[in-house]
């Protein structure tokens, strides 16, 4: 949680807003790393190298991530993007696939602080069965194999059921980190 405050000291929480509709996203966003995940209404989903308001390089990957990712992975280069998230208790995000990154045979690893998210995830196409699993604060995932190209969501956020990020300046609401290779090792 300090490496996330640090981050977002140098690289504030943004509005992304769906490419097309320029309808704003509920989810505000900030990014580590050399590449950070990003969209607007007139260029849409992409990986970027400088924060899109202040144009200053994203701040670095946070080391206790690396070290996730390391641990966890097996992957043989490591992680480019550590997209952040924010959920305050209204936010959620609609089902997708994450496919803006060129290292298709990459995990993703996800890290969540805060608020309990309740998660759902279905399978490689849209509208088939799906399971919800609910993401607690302290819960790391790895997306791999099938699973890393699935659809997922999160249909919403428990509001007050964690007191970690009460006190802060966003007084509660979620975290969730995302740790993903883009390019090609
Ligand atoms: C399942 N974030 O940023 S993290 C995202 O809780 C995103 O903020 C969610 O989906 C969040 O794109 C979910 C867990 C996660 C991440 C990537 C996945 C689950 C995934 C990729 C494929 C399947
Ligand atoms: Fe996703």
């Amino acid at each position: 949680l300090a490496d996330i405050r640090a981050i977002l000291a140098d690289a504030p929480l943004y509005t992304p807003h769906v490419p097309g509709t320029g309808k704003a996203m509920s989810v505000r966003m900030s990014n580590a790393g050399p590449l950070g995940w990003y969209t607007d209404r007139a260029q849409g989903y992409r990986y970027i190298e400088r924060h899109p308001e202040t144009g200053r390089p994203w701040p670095a990957m946070p080391e206790a991530g690396l070290a996730l990712w390391r641990a966890l992975t097996g992957y043989p280069a490591d992680p480019e993007a550590c997209l952040i998230n924010y959920y305050g208790e209204q936010a959620k995000m609609g089902a997708h696939r994450d496919q803006d990154e060129e290292a298709t045979d990459a995990p993703i690893v996800s890290i969540s602080l805060g608020d309990t998210a309740v998660f759902r995830i279905g399978g490689l196409k849209r509208g088939g069965s799906t399971a919800s699993v609910q993401l607690a604060s302290g819960s790391v995932v790895v997306l791999s194999g099938e699973a890393r190209h699935a659809y997922h969501g999160v249909d919403r956020i428990l509001a007050g059921s964690s007191r970690l990020l009460e006190d802060a300046d966003l007084g509660g609401g979620r975290f969730n980190l995302t740790l993903r290779r883009v390019t090609r090792p």
